[in-house]
């Protein structure tokens, strides 16, 4: 099997602190507002948890990565920078960061790129997918911490490999693989999708 890997990594939540990042800058500009703690985050939006909580907290936790510099304070996950330099090293494998900007435009798509640029190199430009829908990209594997990644495309040709946040680490789904960080065996993930 000659056939060129195609890998798929999402940014917030699986190489960028996006729930971190957020939770630090919702507490130093909401002093006195109610936060949830990662430990007690469920589900993927949290601008919904925040606004089941209080509804005006919504549009709070919204503010926050509307604001500039946001996307490029977030300090990068244990490992995937590393991760990703090493995949993209590996023979016969090309690897691209497929990430959804927010629709407020005006600070996050520019510091997403500068946010690569800053961590992985310049190099790692040529390398970036900005979309808001991932299932008409094709690849081999999405490693991806949102569990239910949906587009206009049914039938996507990556398999969504979840990887393990705050708030999906209760979810139970035997049918969807898991990476349980970036100290887990990605090369194995890797390795099963060259067979
Ligand atoms: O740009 C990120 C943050 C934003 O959605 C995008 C998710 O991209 P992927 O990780 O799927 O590539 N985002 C937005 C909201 C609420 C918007 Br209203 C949220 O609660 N969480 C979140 O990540």
């Amino acid at each position: 099997n000659n056939r060129r890997l195609r890998v798929l990594v999402d940014m917030d939540g699986v190489i960028a602190d996006f729930e971190g990042g957020f939770l630090k800058k919702f507490k130093a500009r909401f002093p006195n507002e109610p936060f949830i703690s990662l430990e007690d985050r469920r589900g993927f939006w949290v601008s919904t948890q925040y606004g089941d909580m209080r509804s005006d907290l919504c549009d709070k936790a919204i503010s926050i990565w509307e604001s500039k510099n946001f996307f490029m304070d977030l300090e990068p996950l244990p490992g995937g920078v590393e991760a990703l330099k090493e995949m993209s090293k590996m023979e016969n494998t090309d690897v691209f960061i497929c990430t959804s900007p927010i629709k407020h435009y005006s600070f996050c798509p520019y510091e997403k790129y500068a946010w690569v640029e800053k961590h992985l190199g310049p190099e790692f430009l040529e390398q970036i997918i900005l979309t808001r829908d991932k299932t008409i990209v094709t690849g081999d594997v999405l490693i991806d911490d949102k569990p239910d990644i949906l587009g206009v495309e049914p039938n996507p040709t990556w398999e969504h490999v979840l990887f393990t946040a705050c708030h999906n680490k209760h979810l139970e789904n035997p049918s969807q693989r898991r990476l349980l960080s970036w100290a887990d065996d990605w090369r194995a993930v890797l390795a099963s999708k060259r067979q």
